[in-house]
């Protein structure tokens, strides 16, 4: 892995409807994200958080596309600031912040032609405006990648899609929609669900996933880690838990795994709440994991 990480605050929870997401990126911050990589021998360069304007939540929205505007303003300046990070040869942190901010991350990431995506996460995130049942755009920002969805969304940065359906995988699923579990079928996406995970152990879930995007000779590989992924009870701290997700062991095991295979170009963690955490406890595990993703080790 290069040794070099410019960290990207994203300080916007205009993609859902509970306040306090904002505050993640300060959280992971004061978790000491920082000092961890910097413990661990990588060059930090934290470029502190993009300037998200704080505007009271309009009224007369569109009830399909929840704050419209404020999210393509956010996700165009990340973008942006994804691909100066790129092309200054530092590997992307970037830390939400909702998960709609995923969708600025990955039209930032243009130089890989060929990007392997992994998505941990409760959800899909693969809804359209037809198919959303709550408007949330972050409960959308893998469908925009693949170019479905709203023209102003699909458009950031630079036309056409970001991703390949065949480049994406998703792991820890266990609350999916109908509409999202149509567009996966259709798009034949490859998805870890939580049944996958108890049945096969993390371990194959992860040698599997890894051997896939091998064999489909990604160019790079993006880790966008929504923390309700894992268990509530771990991270507690996020807007839509959902129980029986992946254990801390699990998921650092997943880190580690992903270190050693040396794959991935990009990182971001999302959607810790610390108005709904106990004691940072879920900005603490996210920074935890982020130490054994960037090759922590016990001994
Ligand atoms: N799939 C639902 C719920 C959801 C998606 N992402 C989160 N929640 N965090 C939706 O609203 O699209
Ligand atoms: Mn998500
Ligand atoms: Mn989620």
């Amino acid at each position: 892995m290069n040794k070099s990480v410019a960290i990207i605050g994203v300080p916007s929870d205009y993609g859902q409807r509970r306040r306090g997401v904002d505050m993640g990126p300060s959280a992971i911050r004061y978790a000491g994200v920082v000092e961890r990589l910097e413990a661990l021998g990588y060059a930090v360069k934290d470029e502190g958080d993009i300037r998200v304007e704080k505007a009271p939540i309009k009224k007369d929205q569109n009830e399909k596309l929840l704050n419209l505007d404020e999210v393509v303003e956010v996700c165009s300046k990340l973008a942006q600031k994804v691909e100066d990070a790129v092309n200054e040869n530092h590997i992307p942190l970037v830390l939400g912040g909702d998960h709609s901010i995923a969708i600025g991350t990955l039209a930032g990431l243009e130089k890989y032609k060929n990007l392997g995506v992994i998505w941990f996460d409760a959800h899909a995130d693969i809804n359209t405006p037809e198919s959303t049942p709550s408007g949330n755009i972050h409960g959308m920002p893998l469908a925009v990648s693949l170019g479905l969805g709203h023209e102003r969304l699909t458009s950031i940065h630079h036309a056409g899609p970001k991703v390949k359906a065949e480049n994406i995988i998703i792991i820890g699923a266990r609350s999916v929609d109908e509409g999202e579990r149509e567009l996966i079928k259709e798009k034949n996406i490859k998805v870890y669900t939580m049944h996958e995970v108890d049945r096969l152990g993390m371990t194959a879930v992860m040698e599997d996933a890894i051997r896939y995007l091998q064999e489909r000779g990604v160019d790079g590989v993006h880790l966008s880690l929504d923390l309700d992924g894992l268990d509530p009870l771990y991270t507690p701290g996020v807007g839509t838990p959902v129980a029986g997700g992946i254990t801390y062991r699990e998921s650092h095991l997943a880190m580690e795994m992903l270190q050693e295979a040396s794959i991935l170009t990009s990182v971001e963690f999302v959607e810790v709440n610390p108005i709904l955490d106990e004691k940072n406890k879920t900005a603490n595990v996210a920074v935890a994991l982020i130490g054994s993703l960037f090759g922590e080790t016990l001994v």
